[in-house]
């Protein structure tokens, strides 16, 4: 927690510099130190404690004192100096897609806007344009932009949301007042972003526990305190370091009913309602405590005793979305989920030869550590300038380097794969003499998002088709919060995948989360292979393959359908 805390703090004074318009070498050591922090898998207290600050790379004396001095004392004085010449919102104009420092300056010292909510009263009354650098369509697209901001806070990203899962679930066991503690709710569905937080637990003294979850780091708000319900406003800091505050609801619940408390909340509402009418049609009542035969409970202790009551399997929490999972549970044809065990390997996977922050090998190692078999190194191809991307002259200098590496290991093996640009008519961005000499290719779409359907549809199903392209990565490029899907025919992309026996991607990345679950779900339908994805651009974000595969086992999916649950021999033959 401390690691990413201070990286916040970073990157706000990074941001702070910038709109000052102070020191960019300063300001950009900031936001390197910030990235350092973030992709560390060392706790930073650890470090101050062995004096090992200074090692962190790209960390210099300067800034190891001023983590040094938050972790004893809470408080970085720089950072307080700097926030004090700052309206509270101004920092938050950033997050609008179009507006730098340079432009927040203006806004705020010209026009006095200090917030999301000025900003968007000023370009409702059309004042933006009377600035130099601002016209009629700037106003516009920042109304847009304001929009998903806002859409983007209302719900919090899985990734976000596993995190506070844990960090309370530890601290609450830790504190010894919780005999059993578990979240519920859409998390446990493992839906894309989750609304609020559910907690269940069984405590022998509520109150004790009730107040031990009151005192949690980052809790901002007591919002109800009872008996049986506790509600929170928790305050974090998302996975790219902007600060949001999430509602918790903590409910403690009778152990005889602590099966039937798991099943009420975690849902889905149409998934229960559905089971209530069952149990209403054999004479049956089933609520949050129990399953009831006229006033005696027959089940409720266990989720398992729950549905055996109304003769199911029990149901995996993914496929609790009412989407006809309970017939199949009625009549024993229960789809067996991809489980995270079953991944293999990972092959969307950055590194700092394109705009990821390490170097090939840490990534591999990394990899290694997880227990996988294999890893793919996918960067950025040529086209992809923003990124940083590599000619075909260095993507192909690095073979040497793999081949290095795994004559080194015999049960690990690196993939020398791309992430290749697809053009704009669909041609692949490296020639195809130099795809056949990398072990796999995914392609991508970065560029021309808005091209009409019937065009957009031709030109990925062109890139599908080529016979060097095993992976269509993000498939539909939507960023939750910022950017909506391409327009496009999935069903004919589904089939020319599916014919053409190119995979389709999961792109676990929380803000991408691409295909979704309903659409991988389409695409099994299809016929398709899936490939499960975290698109990694630091080590820490390897973590994402659990919301990946939560995603596919919300889609269905079986190990067999996941292309990075095969043993290495059989991807081999699919990558042929
Ligand atoms: P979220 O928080 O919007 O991401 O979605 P959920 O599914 O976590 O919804 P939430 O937090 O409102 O409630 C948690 C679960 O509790 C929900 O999935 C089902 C159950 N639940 C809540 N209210 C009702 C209700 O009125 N009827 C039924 N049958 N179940 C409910
Ligand atoms: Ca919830
Ligand atoms: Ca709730
Ligand atoms: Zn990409």
């Amino acid at each position: 927690m401390r690691n990413e805390e201070i990286a916040t703090r970073f990157s706000e004074i990074a941001d702070m510099l910038d709109i000052l318009g102070e020191d960019t070498f300063r300001s950009l050591s900031y936001q390197r130190a910030a990235r350092q922090l973030e992709s560390l898998t060392e706790n930073v207290e650890d470090l101050v404690r062995e004096g090992r600050v200074d090692q962190i790379p790209g960390i210099g004396r300067a800034l190891a004192e001023k983590i040094t001095e938050y972790v004893t004392t809470g408080r970085i004085p720089y950072y307080d100096e700097l926030r004090a010449k700052f309206p509270p919102g101004v920092l938050d104009l950033l997050k609008v897609r179009g507006l730098g420092p340079k432009k927040v300056k203006v806004l705020w010292q010209e026009l006095g806007i200090t917030d999301l909510d000025t900003l968007k009263a000023a370009a409702e009354k059309h004042l933006l344009r009377r600035v130099k650098g601002f016209g009629e369509k700037t106003e516009e697209n920042i109304l847009r932009a304001i929009e998903l901001v806002k859409e983007g806070e209302a719900r919090t990203f899985l990734a976000d949301a596993a995190r506070i899962v844990d960090g309370i679930t530890e601290r609450m066991k830790a504190g010894k007042t919780v005999e059993r503690i578990e979240a519920a709710g859409s998390f446990r569905r493992m839906r894309e972003t989750v609304g609020d937080v559910d907690i269940l637990a069984v405590a022998k003294d509520r109150a004790a526990a009730g107040a031990a979850f009151e005192r949690l780091p980052g809790v901002v708000e007591v919002l109800a305190s009872g008996e049986t319900k506790v509600v929170v406003r928790l305050e974090y800091h998302d996975y790219e370091g902007s600060r949001r505050t999430i509602q918790v609801d903590l409910r403690i619940l009778d152990p005889d009913s602590w099966g039937a408390g798991l099943q009420y909340f975690t849902g889905s509402k149409d998934h229960n309602i559905r089971l209530r009418t069952m149990a209403e049609r054999r004479g049956l009542k089933m609520n949050e405590y129990g399953v009831f035969r006229d006033e005696k409970r027959i089940a409720g202790d266990t989720e398992e005793s729950m549905y055996s009551t109304l003769e199911l399997a029990w149901i995996p929490p993914e496929m609790r979305e009412d989407q006809g999972e309970i017939d199949l549970a009625a009549t024993g044809r229960l789809p067996e989920l991809v489980e995270l065990p079953d991944i293999r390997g990972d092959f969307h996977v950055h590194t700092n030869a394109t705009d990821g922050t390490e170097p090939l090998e840490a990534m591999v190692e990394a990899a290694r550590r997880r227990g996988y078999a294999f890893v793919g190194i996918s960067d950025h191809s040529v086209s992809a300038t923003v990124a940083g991307g590599m000619t075909a002259e260095q993507a192909l200098s690095r073979r040497d380097r793999v081949r290095a590496l795994n004559r080194e290991s015999k049960d690990f093996t690196v993939l020398l794969g791309t992430e290749c640009d697809i053009l704009d008519g669909g041609e692949m961005d490296y020639p195809d003499d130099v795809l056949k000499e990398l072990d796999f290719v995914i392609a991508s779409v970065h560029s021309r998002f808005t091209l009409p359907e019937e065009t957009q549809t031709a030109r990925i199903v062109a890139a599908v088709q080529n016979p060097h392209v095993n992976i269509l990565g993000h498939p539909t490029t939507r960023q939750i919060g910022w950017r909506g899907p391409i327009q496009l025919d999935l069903d004919d992309v589904f089939k020319a995948c599916a014919k053409a026996g190119t995979a389709i991607e999961i792109d676990a990345d929380p803000r991408r989360m691409d295909l979704n679950s309903t659409q991988a779900r389409a695409a099994k339908n299809a016929g398709c292979t899936i490939s499960v994805d975290t698109d990694s651009h630091a080590s820490g974000n390897l973590v994402w393959m659990r919301f990946g595969v939560g995603t596919a086992r919300r889609a269905w999916l079986t190990a067999a359908e996941v292309l990075n649950a095969w043993p290495l021999e059989k991807i081999r033959d699919f990558l042929r």
